[in-house]
């Protein structure tokens, strides 16, 4: 059965918000069965030279689906649209308007959006850098929101994987102050849908994956990489 990569346990300024979500999100619209397996990353599950030779990265989400192993979750979520034949459509084109507004998400409007907030959090807030960013995030959420603008779904006439990736993205407890007006209304009812209707999403996002039974804990890291990776990823 196809596993997910996730989260057991998060420092809680991430709870909820982490990746993992977009595959759960994504595995619960189109029913495909999962197996969740729940990395303890305060224990640094994600360190592991097991998980480590998976994703070099050692982050979260990767799927191993009977031997296919990805990593990204774009690339996921994209797999199991493939996989499914659901959330893309089977024309090229239809595709490719998936996969546009699929990289839009996780490129032009993530990359500034991730960007201020990570400058923010190092200190530079009120900065000239931080303003420049917020500048630039501002410009490239107008510029969505028009292209939001009496459109149901961002790529197609029907929900897609990118209208997950796009809604998460704007979910991301990044700047919520910035981020709040933006927040796409149709998407994130169907997100707070998933979320309240289905146990596993809720639970998942409530309180981290189950813990794996069979998670191995690892050496800590030392105290210098350990500061530079808290306060650089999970403060609070
Ligand atoms: N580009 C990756 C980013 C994955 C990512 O940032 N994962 C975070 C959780 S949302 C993580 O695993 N962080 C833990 C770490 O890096 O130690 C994707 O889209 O999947």
């Amino acid at each position: 059965m196809l596993k997910l990569y996730g989260f057991a346990r998060v420092n809680g300024g991430a709870r909820g918000k982490t990746r993992d979500l977009r595959v759960l999100w994504t595995l619960e619209e189109i029913g495909l069965p999962y197996q969740v397996v729940g990395m303890d990353h305060p224990n640094h599950d994600l360190d592991s030279p097991a998980y480590r030779a998976l994703n070099p990265f050692g982050q979260i989400p990767m799927i191993d689906d009977d031997g296919v192993v990805v990593s990204e979750s774009g690339a996921i979520l994209l797999y199991l649209a493939r996989k499914s034949g659901k959330l893309i459509p089977h024309d090229l084109a239809g595709e490719a308007q998936v996969l546009r507004w699929s990289f839009a998400a996780l490129t032009t409007i993530d990359v500034p959006v991730l960007s201020l907030w990570f400058v923010d959090l190092c200190g530079g807030k009120a900065s000239k850098p931080s303003k420049a960013l917020h500048d630039w995030a501002e410009m490239c959420l107008k510029q969505l929101n028009r292209w939001l603008t009496n459109r149901r779904f961002i790529a197609t006439e029907d929900f897609t994987v990118a209208d997950i990736l796009m809604t998460h993205v704007l979910d991301a407890g990044t700047d919520e102050d910035m981020l709040k007006p933006y927040a796409w209304r149709a998407n994130h009812e169907r997100l707070e849908r998933t979320r309240s209707g289905r146990g596993q999403y809720d639970k998942h996002r409530t309180a981290g994956v189950p813990a794996s039974a069979n998670s191995q804990r690892t050496p800590r890291l030392p105290p210098t990489q350990r500061k530079t990776r808290r306060r650089a990823l999970w403060q609070g």
